[in-house]
């Protein structure tokens, strides 16, 4: 089959042979996020027309007004997970603890659990700039048939066995990794089908883009500072959207490095390490990029409990580098 007319689910079912031992659950659990992303992207993409945007006049977890797209998309990818009885867990950013999930006779079968930012960026949402989903999958540690428990989810990044986000853009794109490179999809919503558009996705050793909020700019340790004065002396372009998932997809296609530093009233930043650093230190590191907390590897950090935040730099594999030499 010519590679280009390939679909996500044909795609799915050929990966399938990558592992050799798995029942097809993991496919089965592809296919319910494509089928989530298929749904959360048509009201997205109606945000404007339908009365589905404001404030839902709830907060989560983040003391963030909830959006109500960012309620739909969590029951939608919650709802498509737990209907087809895939996964033993669930955590989620606009959940505070994480869901257990059993089975229709109350046993916990089910040998995965997802973690998920099911809308980041989503005060976006109302002035049109792209949002996403961020998804991270892992193979439960606790014993299989008894209810799931935080250490399923309080799992090092190495141990995941996929990872990948949906970023509702000018087009919708479903980018993921099983931890054989990284292939991108994109939607065409006239046959409600992502078809293989960004096959073998691989992030350039160098590049020219820089992405920080530099309204924290005076918070940064010094190093952070003085890197982000080597971009600007060699006049690297300053990108950024403040949307996680658009801004960190655009460096991944055009080089570049994203940053969210500590800063002294937020020492560990702002971003999650489960449900956003996480996976995109997978994706990121599976396309030959670096993802760092400025200490360690971001994949290797223990987690030590489900919200956690931790400073990020990930992107392209030379100005990751280049940037710890700064630190
Ligand atoms: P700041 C959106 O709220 C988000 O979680 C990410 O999508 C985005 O990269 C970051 O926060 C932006 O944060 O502090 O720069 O507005």
């Amino acid at each position: 089959m010519e590679e280009r007319y390939t679909t996500l689910g044909e795609f799915i079912i050929k990966k399938q042979e990558d592992f050799p031992y798995s029942s097809g659950e993991l496919s089965r659990l592809m296919n319910s996020i494509r089928l989530a992303a298929k749904i959360v992207a048509q009201k997205v993409n109606q945000a404007g027309l339908v009365d589905i945007t404001g404030a839902f006049g709830k907060e989560n977890i983040q003391g963030e007004q909830q959006q109500k797209l960012d309620v739909f998309a969590n029951d939608i990818f919650i709802q498509t997970l737990v209907n087809r009885e895939i996964v033993c867990g669930i955590g989620s950013e606009e959940n505070d603890d994480f869901i257990s999930i059993c089975g229709a006779d109350g046993s916990n079968n089910n040998k995965y659990v997802v973690l998920m930012d099911p809308l980041d960026g989503s005060s976006n949402i109302d002035v049109n700039v792209s949002v996403g989903t961020i998804f991270s999958i892992y193979r439960r540690i606790s014993e299989d048939g008894t209810p799931v428990t935080q250490a399923d989810f309080l799992q090092k990044g190495i141990n995941q066995v996929a990872a990948g986000y949906v970023i509702y853009g000018s087009s919708t794109m479903l980018v993921y990794t099983t931890g054989n490179g990284v292939n991108g999809f994109t939607l065409d919503p006239a046959m409600g089908t992502f078809f293989l558009s960004h096959p073998d996705m691989k992030i350039a050793e160098d590049g020219a883009i820089f992405s920080v909020n530099e309204g924290n700019f005076n918070q940064f340790e010094q190093g952070v500072k003085d890197y982000i004065g080597y971009c600007k002396d060699h006049s690297y372009s300053g990108r950024y959207i403040g949307s996680l998932v658009a801004d960190v997809h655009r460096n991944i296609l055009k080089g570049g490095i994203y940053m969210y530093p500590g800063t002294v009233s937020k020492p560990n930043g702002k971003l999650r390490l489960l449900y956003e650093c996480n996976p995109f230190a997978m994706i990121i590191e599976q396309a030959g990029g670096k993802a760092t907390d400025g200490k360690q590897r971001i994949l290797e950090i223990e987690p030590t409990e489900l919200h956690q935040r931790v400073p990020v730099f990930c992107g392209s594999k030379n100005m990751v580098e280049k940037l710890e030499r700064f630190l």
